[in-house]
């Protein structure tokens, strides 16, 4: 594990929140544990370990159903770890796999019978190396076959540049961490509004009101960043989904406590409605859909 790495909160509070029945967290990740599922040597980082059998003791403590299960960069193309958590789910998992421009319809027919409803294409320097567009394209174009969708994740002063290529994309979209605001600007500053107006002409495009706590400048309880979770969930409450983030790759400033990331959801969500369609309705449409 790199030096600094910071571990995951041992001992969370239990949420003020009480979930609506059947939430899903539908943001997190496993890191190995590596003995069984070495990391990646292309990787940009060393985690602990943070296994499937952690992540479902924490989904049970903090009172979610479900878990979307996103591959971590750390493990690269190698999506092991990932389908053998959702395998050992019982179904209450689903995966978000990262995968490269060989695969083949075999291999992604074989991750959907495990589980997996969607890839990630990653826009982010420090993570991963440059992907050419051809290739995100050409694996669009596969993964569209089985319904799945796109997880994009990327930084805020980066969408003027993606926004065509986001366009382009066939399926569903769903960006990560409300695509990464710089909070310190406000809700009102270009680079935000242009987000809310990208979601509001492309209606394929979904955000997850998530990572409160990487956003954040001011540090828990995160006041800084209730507004623009806040302003996404008013405005498309049927286009949004929310995830813990667990266990919290590269922070740095602190250590967030996953119970206080949870009651952190009643800020931006603060009528049920809201919470049932963002934790339930939204995510069960997305990954567990009624056939
Ligand atoms: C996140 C954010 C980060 C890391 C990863 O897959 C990853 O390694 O997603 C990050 O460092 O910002 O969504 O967990």
């Amino acid at each position: 594990m790199d030096a600094d790495w910071l571990i995951f909160h041992p001992n969370p509070k239990k949420p003020d929140l009480k979930l609506p029945a059947g939430a899903v967290d539908a943001h997190c990740h496993i890191f190995g544990p590596a003995d069984t599922f070495p990391f990646a040597p292309e990787r940009k980082y060393t985690p602990c370990d943070a296994g499937k059998d952690k992540l479902f003791e924490l989904r049970d403590f903090l009172g979610f159903e479900r878990n979307v299960i996103v591959q971590a960069t750390c493990h690269g193309k190698d999506n092991s770890a990932l389908i053998d958590a959702l395998r050992a789910s019982n179904g209450k998992a689903r995966g978000i796999a990262t995968v490269g421009p060989n695969i083949t319809m075999d291999e992604l027919k074989e991750m959907h019978e495990a589980g997996v409803r969607g890839v990630r294409f990653n826009f982010v320097k420090r993570l991963v190396d440059d992907t050419p567009k051809e290739v995100f394209l050409n694996i669009a174009n596969k993964i569209k076959t089985l319904g799945w969708h796109i997880v994009v994740y990327f930084e805020a002063q980066d969408l003027k540049d993606l926004e065509p290529f986001l366009k382009e994309l066939p399926t569903t979209i769903v960006v990560d961490h409300m695509g990464r605001p710089d909070v310190a600007k406000g809700v009102n500053h270009p680079d935000f509004q242009s987000f809310i107006r990208l979601m509001e002409e492309n209606k394929n495009i979904w955000a997850k009101v998530t990572c409160p706590e990487r956003l954040s400048v001011q540090g828990p309880p995160y006041d800084d960043v209730v507004d623009f979770g806040a302003e996404i969930v008013a405005r498309f409450p049927d286009r949004v989904i929310w995830g813990t983030d667990w266990p919290h790759p590269n922070m740095k400033s602190h250590v967030p406590d996953d119970g206080i990331l949870v009651d952190h959801i009643s800020r931006i969500a603060p009528a049920e409605a809201q919470r049932q369609k963002l934790l339930v309705d939204n995510p069960m449409r997305l990954y567990w859909p009624q056939k």
